[in-house]
């Protein structure tokens, strides 16, 4: 059976998309249109009551939360694709404290960056430059945290391509393109040369082909 990705224009549903590609597993993306409210539609609610996506069907089960999703699905077909958790337990550590490290510390200014540079015009909120400057700030002292990491393992957990890594790539792409902030990839040589590697590999590609900008 084909599991469901709700939303697959947005960021949050893109990193599910890059995990089923890489996992092998068979998907179909449901197009929400947010000028429309759809993610507001009582029948979305059902499956999504925060209103949000991405939302995943597989059959009769349902999840929200676009990690816990990758999650689900890396483990569920961990015999297929890319290896995505780490081989060892120390390995599986490793990939959740980056995982987990992606969702506290890198996500929150990037988000922010995203929504006063990329879409405060499209959804009717003023842009705010002070918001934008602390939020760059910020990221600054995360990317120089993965500049040490990333001078002593060639990915996030290790030395292996993880979940840790495909998680950071539909914000970053946001970061190097829309943004126009490529320079805070690009001034850190480990962040840059780890950036190049993920990014061009063929699952994002796909998801960057097949699914464009979201408004
Ligand atoms: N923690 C959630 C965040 C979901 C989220 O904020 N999704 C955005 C798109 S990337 C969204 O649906 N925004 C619409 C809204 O907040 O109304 C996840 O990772 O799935």
């Amino acid at each position: 059976m084909v599991v469901k990705v709700y939303g697959p224009a947005f960021a949050c549903p893109k990193r599910v998309l890059a995990c089923l590609i890489e996992k092998e597993v068979e998907f179909e993306a449901v197009p929400l249109d947010f000028l429309k409210g759809e993610h507001k539609d009582p029948e979305f609610l059902k499956l999504q009551p925060f209103g949000t996506v991405p939302v995943t069907q597989d059959g009769d089960y349902v999840l929200y939360e676009s990690r816990a999703i990758m999650r689900y699905y890396a483990e569920k077909y961990k015999s297929q694709g890319t290896d995505l958790l780490g081989k060892t337990i120390e390995e599986r550590g490793q990939v959740e404290n980056w995982v987990e490290v992606e969702a506290h510390n890198f996500n929150p200014p990037i988000f922010n960056l995203t929504l006063h540079v990329m879409f405060s015009s499209k959804l009717g909120f003023p842009r705010d430059e002070n918001v934008i400057k602390e939020s760059e700030e910020k990221l600054g002292k995360v990317l120089d945290i993965y500049e040490e990491r990333l001078s002593k393992s060639k990915y996030l957990a290790g030395d292996f391509f993880s979940l840790a890594d495909l998680t950071h790539l539909p914000f970053t792409q946001y970061l190097v393109g829309p943004i126009g902030k490529e320079h805070m990839i690009t001034s850190r040589k480990h962040v840059n040369a780890w950036w190049n590697d993920i990014s061009n590999r063929p699952s994002w590609q796909k998801v960057l082909q097949l699914y464009d900008a979201p408004l």
